[in-house]
């Protein structure tokens, strides 16, 4: 087995339900570690490209507004885990993706639901595989964001304007 990274995010609903501690205890029992965790809000520019497999869908555009905030609150905690096999062992803890059909004991069994609209609302995501978990990972976080770094950097110049303390 090898050590992976793999990118959980605790979606707006779980954020609304107060469920992060809950949700991070679940995690805890993988013994993974966490290398990067941020709070924010989420652009519709990132929500399209980290959904972009599922663009064509019938229900993209709710999952958009919805990992947007729009039905809870405008935050995502993003997370990146660290460990042996990593991917499964968060994937297998999570559960399946339809909440009524996952594990009564997972963490979409315990806290999702799904709306009148035919939303999925699962509390949770988290990276399917290794191509998806870098591709995850590059997406949501830049190296300085991780404390363990595990794919090729470079470094650049970069002029921009960034908001500072007065
Ligand atoms: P997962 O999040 O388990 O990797 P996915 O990548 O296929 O599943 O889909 C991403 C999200 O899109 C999922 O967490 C909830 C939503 N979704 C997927 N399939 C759906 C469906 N048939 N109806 C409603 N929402 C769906
Ligand atoms: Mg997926």
């Amino acid at each position: 087995m090898d050590v992976q990274q793999t990118l959980v995010l605790i979606k707006p609903d779980g954020l609304l339900k107060s469920l992060t501690g809950n949700i991070l205890s679940v995690l805890s029992e993988t013994k993974l570690k966490i290398v990067g965790a941020k709070i924010l809000s989420v652009k519709k520019e990132l929500a399209k490209e980290h959904y972009k497999e599922l663009k064509g869908e019938p229900f993209f555009d709710e999952l958009i507004k919805y990992i947007q905030g729009e039905y809870h609150t405008n935050r995502v905690l993003a997370l990146v885990y660290e460990g042996e096999n990593a991917i499964k062992s968060v994937r297998h803890i999570v559960g399946s993706t339809n909440p009524e059909k996952a594990d009564p004991v997972s963490i979409r069994g315990r806290y999702g639901r799904i709306t009148q609209k035919g939303v999925f609302e699962n509390a949770i995501h988290a990276s399917e595989n290794e191509k998806e978990a870098e591709r995850e990972i590059k997406l949501w976080f830049k190296p300085e964001e991780l404390t363990s770094i595990s794919y090729p950097t470079e470094s650049k110049e970069i002029e921009k304007h960034e908001l500072v303390w007065k």
